[in-house]
Parts: structure tokens; C-alpha cells; sequence
């Protein structure tokens, strides 16, 4: 039996309403300390079908904790994955809206075009870059329907990574064509800089991040598709924004990527 005794999609409704009716709730572990991370995978699992079935479509992945930084803040040791639905897409241009969110937060990540289906175990960096078309760079708006924000590893993985909304920048690049490992990166709020990184940060290179997590995938048969993106983990730490402000992220190399929020 599981720790949730079967009351699965009691949690699934319980973090669908707090996204939709943008509330603050509870951790789910105050009343399940137990839950599992394998348990937890389970209902998110149930939470993107529950978006599927009003219409939402599956188009990739996030990874998240995979720098050491945070990985040490949270008392981790592993990256975490998550799925990304059309309905978090928002475009360069298009105003962030801070009333559809509760308490939003940006942070800076490298997009990664996905060609081929990959499925497997074993997968490497390489064989990310292989079936990768492009790299972007993007900013993603976490927004944990957590309480403060605070949560334990089990309980993010259930509320899908805190996935909220992510935007792409317009420069497209092969994978091929930069040092990907190795790309610098400013992120500042209405022009004044907040955090600088490098996408080192991310496992060592963000094609490595991508590769844990095809092979978390690959444990339960499934894998990554074609036309599939990807983002594959913050750069830095995430910083919190308010109706007015301009988020700006320059990578080197990959350009830049920003977002106004009304
Ligand atoms: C979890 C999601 C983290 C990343 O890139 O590290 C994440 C959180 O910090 O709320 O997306
Ligand atoms: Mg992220």
C-alpha cells in the first residue's frame, strides 16, 4: 500500500485548485511525511493528465535542482524532472500577467530543441547534442503552489517542479556551433543585474542534465520526442518579480531573452 492510501487524485485537485485559483497551500507532506519520490512522480503523473483532460498538451520537460547549490540547499542529492504544457508557454513579447500567477519567481535556462525521439538508459551529453536542432536561451517563472515556497523534494516533485510559465528567446543556435558548457550568463531586473552564472552550473553542462533525465525516463520506458523542448535547469538562483518589472537574460554567445510583467 501506499503511503496515500489511494487518495492520489484527492492531491492531484488539491494542487490543481491552488494553481487555478492562485492560492498558497499547505506542503502535501504535512500530511503525508512519507510520501516517496517514486510516489510522488506517480501524482504528478496524474496532475498533467488531469491539465491533458481540460485541453493542455504535453510539449517537454523541465529539470530542476541541478545545480550543487541548490541541490545542497534542499539536502539533495539528485536533479528533479517535470513537464512543460503548451499553456506555460508565453510568448517574448506578450505581457507577463502577475494576477494569473501567486508568488512568481524568474530564473535564467538554457531551451534545448529536440529533433529525434531518444529513449534508453545509458543516454550521454553526446547523444543529447546529437538530437538536439537548437539550443535558446529562455527564462522559466517557477511559481510553487507551496506555502513560502517551502517544500520538501517529495512534495515539489508532486506539484510538477513548480512549473509555471516559461519564454524563449529568438536566437536559435546548433548545439554544434558554441561551447555549450562553458556560456556565461547576466540576469537583471529593470536594468540593474541580479545574478550572474554560467551554464556550467547546470550538472557541469546542461547536455548532461538533459541526459539524467532521458535516463529517469528510460527507467520507466519512456523517453523524449521529436519537436520535444527541453529546459534543463537554472543557471543561477531564481528572483522574485512584481507587476512593472523587465526581466533581461544574456547569455554569451546564445544572446538574450527577457519578459516584461504587467
Ligand atoms: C523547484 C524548481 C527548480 C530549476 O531550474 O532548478 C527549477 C523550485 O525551486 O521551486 O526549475
Ligand atoms: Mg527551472
Amino acid at each position: 500500500m501506499t503511503v496515500t492510501q489511494g487518495r492520489d487524485m484527492e492531491i492531484v485537485k488539491y494542487l490543481y485548485s491552488a494553481e487555478k485559483e492562485r492560492r498558497e497551500v499547505i506542503k502535501v507532506t504535512d500530511q503525508y511525511p512519507d510520501l516517496s519520490f517514486d510516489e510522488a512522480y506517480s501524482i504528478q503523473e496524474k496532475l498533467i493528465q488531469r491539465r491533458e483532460a481540460d485541453g493542455a498538451k504535453r510539449i517537454g520537460l523541465k529539470l530542476g535542482l541541478t545545480s550543487k547549490a541548490k541541490q545542497q540547499m534542499m539536502g539533495v542529492h539528485e536533479a528533479i524532472y517535470g513537464y512543460l504544457t503548451d499553456d506555460m508557454l508565453s510568448l517574448e513579447w506578450e505581457p507577463m500577467n502577475f494576477h494569473q500567477l501567486i508568488h512568481p519567481k524568474a530564473e535564467p535556462e538554457i531551451a534545448f530543441f529536440i529533433k529525434e525521439d531518444l529513449i534508453g538508459t545509458d543516454v550521454t551529453a553526446e547523444d543529447i547534442i546529437r538530437v538536439t536542432q537548437y539550443v535558446a536561451p529562455a527564462i522559466e517563472i517557477i511559481d510553487s503552489r507551496y506555502l513560502n515556497f517551502k517544500f520538501t523534494l517529495a512534495d515539489v516533485i508532486a506539484d510538477n517542479c513548480s512549473s509555471a510559465k516559461f519564454v524563449i528567446g529568438s536566437k536559435w543556435m546548433s548545439p554544434e556551433t558554441l561551447d555549450l558548457g562553458q556560456l556565461g550568463m547576466v540576469m537583471t531586473k529593470n536594468g540593474r543585474v541580479e545574478q550572474v552564472g554560467a551554464s556550467a552550473a547546470v550538472l557541469g553542462h546542461p547536455a548532461t542534465s538533459v541526459a539524467w533525465a532521458v535516463n529517469k525516463l528510460g527507467e520507466k520506458g519512456k523517453g523524449i520526442k521529436k519537436g520535444d523542448i527541453i529546459l534543463s535547469g537554472a543557471v543561477s538562483e531564481a528572483i522574485a518579480f512584481e507587476p512593472n518589472d523587465t526581466i533581461h537574460v544574456e547569455f554569451a554567445e546564445l544572446g538574450s531573452v527577457s519578459f516584461t510583467c504587467k
